[in-house]
């Protein structure tokens, strides 16, 4: 199935055209807001951001999977992740400052954040999502339009690549030995992270000397 055989499918160019200013306007801010705290900290906390908007293939699927018809209507009311933007940091406690950072901007209103890191999903996978609404300006009208923001550190990135990659090669549900495992490493990277920003607080004590 493809978008042009959906319910409501004349409408679905004019959607996308709104998802793509949308993430135009969240990058825009979000490299303003990264430079901004760069420049005033003296330390950049984030390696790499990257950002798309969800594939039709990919959108259509996860529908399915929370039980939608594949509609115009549900894709526009029902999958909160058709923009998503993935901000990768170095160290734990920089996940939590980007997430303060972008909560206190007035550029976004947040809807919803959920945090994986204290509360880690069944799975194992670990990381701070920010449901943000984005306002686009159209003519005379403020729209504004929901987009996914996830933080995380390069351990819980490298877990949650591999863990993508792993489940991509099962259709159904994962092995117990493999999703058992999965989740054990998980635990040990979140461990490292820990330790790892330990060592990172050592280290500006020594700087500040
Ligand atoms: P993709 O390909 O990364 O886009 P919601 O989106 O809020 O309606 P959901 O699915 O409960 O509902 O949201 P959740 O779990 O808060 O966030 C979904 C996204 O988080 C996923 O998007 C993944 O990017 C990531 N994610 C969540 N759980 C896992 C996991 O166990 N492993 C990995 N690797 N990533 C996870 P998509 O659309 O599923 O995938």
């Amino acid at each position: 199935m493809t978008y042009t055989d959906i319910e409501g499918k004349e409408k679905i160019p004019e959607l996308m055209l709104k998802y793509e200013f949308a993430l135009n306007i969240l990058e825009t801010h979000l490299n303003i807001l990264i430079k901004e705290f760069s420049f005033s900290h003296g330390y950049n906390p984030v390696e790499h951001v990257k950002s798309r908007i969800k594939e039709e293939n990919s959108a259509l699927k996860k529908l399915e999977q929370k039980g939608y018809e594949p509609t115009y209507y549900n894709i526009a009311n029902h999958l909160h992740d058709m923009i998503g933007v993935r901000i990768v940091c170095s160290f734990l406690s920089d996940v939590y400052d980007i997430v303060d950072l972008i909560k206190s901007s007035p550029q976004f209103k947040l809807k919803e954040e959920k945090d994986y890191i204290e509360h880690p999903k069944e799975s194992g996978y670990i990381s701070y999502h920010l449901l943000v609404l984005v306002p686009i300006y159209l003519n005379d009208t403020i729209e504004y339009v929901e987009a996914e923001i996830q933080i995380r550190t390069m351990a819980m990135d490298f877990w949650a690549s591999l863990d993508h990659k792993i489940q991509y090669k099962f259709s159904k549900t994962l092995p117990n030995e493999i999703s058992e495992k999965l989740y054990d490493f998980s635990l040990e990277i979140n461990d490292l992270d820990r330790r790892m920003n330990l060592l990172n607080n050592i280290v500006k004590r020594y700087e500040e000397k």
